[in-house]
């Protein structure tokens, strides 16, 4: 049980040693006060919640599980007890370290880093996605450097950055999907010669910080020529750009859908910190960032009925798809990053009215817990409902994105409201994902409070991303990763800025 009560109750005002001038004297003669009656006013009972201590708690639970049946592999599944490989690179261990170190859990982290130094090698004949291992381990052991100034995470950073170099060896420049981090060889994926757009475009922050760090050009040079190609690109729709890239000929493929859910939505945050990570210096960054939220408000911007939600929905070959990926939850926070640092007042406006909406993508449905995709109600055609979610649709994933933009917006606004929509959610975590004997696990339905079913797989985002957005939404240190300071990848990996 989280909820304390004050131990000493709330009949405390009545029990003063001194008498009042209304109580009567002391006196054998008086019968006894009434036991304490728990009648009391709302107000007399001070509730009192730890709440960063909650996440700590929610952490150490899913370390619990990891450490007994996943240790030193990708990922746990903790219905199971046992773990799932998808690149064997300890991937929960490494995407974890830095929410550790923010949330002191020092016998954790130690031993989490002996695992780095002893059993972490790179020298596997295995193919490793560009994209997830950049955002996952080289962000992971970045950002854990930056914060510990600890060598061995910047050598195993630059080991694992220069393994992944040659993904760049392509006709056009814009890397393959895949590398052989033992063979030194890359290649796209079996079917198709294209990459994703946000693949190819949401690597560029932590390849920048390699060069920073090593004083050795070479990986942001071939990020920045990832980055002035796509600027360079025809096929945009007024800075909305399509979902994949062909990498032999450098340019867009499959034209025609247009979305800041799957397989974009990167694209679009790592134009604003990508600027906001050079200083603000590099203006045709800032140019097609705002020049793509043009477009959003054009052509993707709707507000739903009976309630006008305020939604990003996609187009589809001219059409418009009330459809809206838990993915663009991200969109307020970073919204909200911009108009911190300086960009119209009119994104914050933008940021608090979509936060709104994720809001209501949880509280609408039965387990407080939103689902990967909603669909809103156009109007006047309404059934009473803005958000409809269809069968193949209803998990949840553990997915960071709206608790990272409650953070922003938090921190930016001070206004309560986010925190206690954070601790929603980390209620409704607790209640539908816990797994008794160590873990959470993604569900397979949002609307089944009596039997979600778990999906026996826990993300190493949840404690890479998720945990540590909740943590440090509901700490009120402004200057614990001051974000003046520090900008966060799209794995909430916070790295330098200049
Ligand atoms: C994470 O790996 C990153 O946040 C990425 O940008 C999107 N997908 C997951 C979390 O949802």
């Amino acid at each position: 049980m989280l909820l304390w009560m004050n131990p000493r109750g709330p009949w405390l005002f009545h029990s003063s040693g001194s008498s009042s001038p209304l109580s009567p004297p002391p006196s054998l003669s008086v019968p006894p006060l009434p036991p304490p009656s728990l009648s009391v006013s709302p107000a007399a009972v001070q509730e009192v919640v730890d709440r960063p201590e909650a996440v700590r708690q929610a952490f150490r639970h899913a370390w619990l599980g990891y450490k007994s049946y996943a240790w030193g592999h990708d990922e746990l599944k903790p219905v199971s007890k046992t773990f799932a490989e998808w690149f064997g690179l300890g991937l929960t261990l490494v995407d974890a370290l830095d929410t550790m170190w923010i949330l002191g859990l020092k016998e954790e982290f130690s031993e989490a880093r002996g695992w780095v130094e002893k059993d972490l090698s790179f020298s596997r004949n295995v193919d490793v996605n560009l994209f997830e291992s950049t955002i996952r381990v080289l962000g992971g052991l970045l950002s854990t450097y930056h914060l510990t100034s600890d060598q061995l995470f910047l050598e195993k950073a630059i080991d694992i950055g220069s393994r992944l170099m040659p993904a760049f060896n392509t006709p056009s420049k814009i890397p393959y999907s895949d590398v052989n981090i033992g063979k030194g060889t890359a290649h796209p994926p079996r079917w198709t010669t294209d990459s994703t757009v946000a693949e190819v475009t949401s690597i560029q922050l932590e390849f920048r910080e390699l060069s920073r760090l090593t004083g050795d050009p070479q990986y942001q040079n071939a990020v920045n020529e990832v980055t002035r190609l796509v600027h360079n690109l025809a096929g945009k729709k007024d800075g909305l750009v399509p979902m994949f890239i062909n990498t032999n000929t450098g340019h867009f493929s499959h034209k025609g859908v247009f979305t800041l859910g799957a397989r974009t939505d990167s694209y679009y945050e790592y134009l604003l910190k990508q600027w906001i990570q050079g200083g603000k210096t590099e203006d045709s960054l800032l140019e097609d960032y705002l020049h793509a939220l043009e477009g959003v408000r054009s052509h993707l911007l709707r507000q739903s009925g009976p309630s006008q939600l305020t939604f990003v929905g996609e187009l589809s070959h001219n059409r418009f798809n009330p459809k809206m990926d838990h993915l663009v939850c991200f969109l307020p926070g970073t919204l909200a990053l911009g108009a911190h640092h300086g960009l119209p007042g009119d994104h914050m406006d933008l940021a608090q009215q979509l936060m709104e909406t994720c809001h209501q993508m949880y509280v609408q449905m039965e387990t407080g817990l939103s689902p990967e995709i909603a669909h809103f109600n156009l109007p006047p055609a309404t059934d009473g409902r803005d958000i409809h979610v269809k069968t193949p649709d209803r998990h949840n994933l553990l997915r960071p994105e709206t608790v990272e933009s409650l953070f922003y917006l938090y921190r930016f606004t001070k206004d309560p409201k986010y925190q206690d929509w954070g601790w929603d959610i980390l209620q409704s975590f607790n209640k539908h994902t816990k797994v008794a004997t160590g873990g959470y696990t993604s569900i397979n339905n949002v609307r089944d409070p009596v039997n979600p079913g778990p999906r026996d797989k826990m993300e190493s985002f949840f404690l890479g991303e998720t945990l540590k957005y909740l943590y440090l939404l509901f700490s009120n240190d402004t200057e614990l990763l001051s974000l003046d300071k520090f900008v966060f990848n799209t794995e909430a990996h916070p790295l330098g800025t200049t």
